[in-house]
């Protein structure tokens, strides 16, 4: 016969969840001593159980946020008859601990920015953080100390994951710009993830569209660049080559023959 237990542990740290479960035989108190437990179920190989104490212990690391729950079977026999046995399920709730940082979600390569400022134009930046609400909860954005930063940026939040990034500023060079910023979660103390996010800024026509396209990122080759290469490529394999046929062309044979006669001091008769 079986009490049922619900246990919970403390998810990311191993070795800390220990519960005990109590069975206990109708023949004999005497028999309580002679009770083996064993486990079904348990195809993870999360936990691992006394045979004689009923001891339920985590043998690894448990994830919240691949299971928040956890069920298995716990058996008990008889010492004296195993044919005499019982059984439970037993459910381990799993507590949310912050082992999660925020992280920016969204590919912003091909956005960009308007100069001089549009107003109410921004790029809409969203974050995500896969803990619960207590260490999840609101992500907060913040931009880097650096005056210019500050001068130049403006972030203003949406709701608990979006925030507006927008220029501070009337105007700013058309350019690629690194915007360097900080997403902090909620919990406490709280964790955080930087980010240098590339900002395209641009003129723009009437319509709001990308006039004169911004300098390439750094370290990423323009067509002209790619194409110079090609050419200077090439051109240096020419020079080789005309090195090479003036080179063979001054090693020819002397030529034979009538030809080489001809090229014989005249002799002269007195
Ligand atoms: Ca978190
Ligand atoms: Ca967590």
């Amino acid at each position: 016969m079986w009490k049922n237990s619900t246990h919970k542990a403390e998810q990311y740290s191993s070795y800390t969840c220990r519960g005990t479960i109590h069975g206990y035989s109708t023949r004999t108190e005497q028999n309580v001593l002679f009770c083996r437990y064993s486990l079904r179920g348990d195809t993870k190989k999360y936990f691992s159980i006394g045979k004689y104490s009923g001891e339920l212990k985590t043998v690894q690391a448990l994830d919240r946020e691949e299971n928040s729950t956890y069920t298995m079977e716990v058996v008990a026999e008889d010492g004296r008859n195993s044919s005499l046995s019982a059984s439970t399920l037993v459910t381990v709730h799993i507590l949310d601990v912050n082992d999660n940082s925020p992280v920016l979600v969204g590919d912003y390569s091909w956005k960009y920015l308007c100069t001089p400022h549009w107003e109410e134009q921004a790029l809409v930046l969203a974050s995500r953080d896969s803990d619960g609400p207590q260490h999840g909860g609101r992500l907060n954005f913040s931009l880097s100390s650096d005056p210019t930063v500050r001068r130049n940026w403006k972030l203003t939040p949406i709701n608990d994951t979006h925030t507006n990034l927008s220029l501070n500023i009337d105007y700013l060079t058309p350019d690629v710009y690194t915007v360097p910023f900080t997403i902090s979660d909620s919990s406490s103390p709280p964790r955080s993830t930087f980010i240098n996010l590339p900002v395209t800024v641009c003129t723009c026509n009437v319509r709001g569209n990308c006039r004169t396209a911004a300098k390439q990122l750094a370290g990423m080759p323009t067509i002209q660049s790619t194409l110079g290469v090609l050419l200077g490529t090439l051109g240096v394999i020419g020079i080789i080559l005309i090195v090479i046929f003036v080179r063979l062309s001054y090693q020819k044979p002397p030529p034979t023959g009538k030809a080489n006669q001809e090229t014989m001091p005249l002799r002269v008769s007195l």
